[in-house]
């Protein structure tokens, strides 16, 4: 068996010499300086740090030294490799920094630029004119009751005093889901598209108990053919109030209010009496004509193309619930009274806009929403 090669001189391994270690150390630190990108880094790494680079060999050399070169040897490469690891985190940080930057300017959004963007749609302008009529009587303490577009025609009709021959009934004026019943009743409810936003009074009355205060904007049906001044599917508003000691003077008042608040301090409304069978007394509610103000009656020198120089415009129905409604809903009539009112939004958007036919509003043609602006 041989002795230890105590005369072994590591200096002599070739991959130990101490300038072969600083030829390594060299090259390796003149791989990272040169490498310009992350990959090109990596790509170094591997190969002057990784397990086959040549101070990872040189390292795996030390093991066959004698005990007394390796200490020497061991250091040497210990502190070659020490460098190397330092000068590449160095470059690493650099090179990250650098890109952190290069990132910030090439994915900068400059906000100020104008872009090219679909246009954002807008409510139509009937639903606007709903909001806004519903606004003047919630800012009064009402809430909003809405009700179903296919009603019963029990609500539709009867529960608002329409005879049972009246002439509404029919399917020339209705549209009908199921029925109609009208006279020839047995007693079962016929479906129908609601004709008008009464039902909703019938409705809200069977569901709460007086005080009741709503007001119900929705869309109506009747088998109007499509003209310049109808529309098959329309929209209303309705008012509903019952209290205790309600009478006419609260509803004119109450119009007054509306039209003041929509068309300004100085409008007021006027009553002609009418028939609605499920008001009594009941009236067909006109406003001052907002444009000329009632100056273009008889004036041949100022006519006014808006009422056609009659000084008032038609707005809608009006009158106090009738009592046997009011009874046919729950509601005891020698201690409450109500009032009620109702209007058609298509034709309010027409006088106040001066749209001359109601077909515009119905086609959908931005042409026509588009000067009402973006109101959302
Ligand atoms: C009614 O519908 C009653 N329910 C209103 C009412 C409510 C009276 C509460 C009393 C108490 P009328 O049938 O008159 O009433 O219709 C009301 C409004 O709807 C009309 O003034 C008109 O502005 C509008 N209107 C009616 N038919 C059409 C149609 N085919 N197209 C567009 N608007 C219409």
């Amino acid at each position: 068996m041989s002795a230890p090669n105590k005369s072994y001189d590591p200096v002599e391994v070739e991959a130990l010499k101490p300038e072969e270690i600083e030829r390594m150390r060299d090259e390796a630190l003149a791989a990272f300086a040169a490498a310009d990108s992350l990959d090109a880094l990596q790509e170094a790494k591997v190969a002057h740090t990784g397990g086959t680079s040549p101070l990872a060999l040189a390292n795996r050399e030390i093991g066959a030294l004698p005990p007394h070169a390796k200490a020497d040897a061991g250091k040497r490469v210990g502190q070659a490799r020490g460098a190397v690891n330092k000068a590449l985190g160095a470059r690493q940080a650099e090179l990250e920094a650098e890109r952190d930057a290069r990132v910030l300017v090439e994915e900068a959004v400059d906000v100020t630029l104008p872009y090219d963007r679909v246009p954002a749609g807008a409510r139509h302008p009937l639903t606007t004119m709903m909001e806004r009529v519903a606004d003047v009587f919630v800012s009064m303490g009402y809430e909003v009751a809405e009700g179903p577009e296919v009603e019963a025609e029990w609500f539709n009709f009867d529960a608002l005093n329409f005879g049972p021959d009246h002439p509404a009934r029919q399917m020339q004026d209705t549209f009908f889901v199921q029925g109609p019943k009208g006279a020839d009743s047995d007693g079962e409810s016929g479906v129908v598209l609601r004709t008008h936003t009464s039902p909703v009074q019938a409705r809200t009355m069977l569901d709460r108990e007086p005080p009741v205060y709503v007001v119900c904007p929705g869309r109506v049906f009747r088998t109007d053919e499509l003209d310049a001044t109808h529309t098959p599917v329309f929209h209303q508003i309705e008012l509903l109030a019952v209290d205790e000691g309600l009478t006419m003077a609260d509803l004119k008042g109450t119009l007054d209010h509306m039209v003041q608040s929509l068309f300004g301090a100085d409008m007021k409304t006027r009553l002609r009496p009418n028939y609605f069978p499920f008001t009594e007394p009941s009236a067909e509610m006109d406003m001052l004509c907002y444009v000329c103000k009632g100056e273009s009656v008889g004036n041949p020198d100022r006519p006014c193309r808006t009422c056609s120089s009659e000084g008032w415009i038609e707005l809608g129905g009006c009158g106090m619930v009738n009592p046997r409604v009011l009874t046919a809903c729950g509601v005891d009539p020698e201690k409450y009274s109500g009032f009620a009112f109702g209007f058609g939004i298509e034709r309010m958007l027409m006088f106040r806009h001066n749209v001359e036919d109601m077909r515009d509003m119905v086609e959908g043609d931005v042409r026509f929403t588009r000067p009402f602006g973006m109101e959302i």
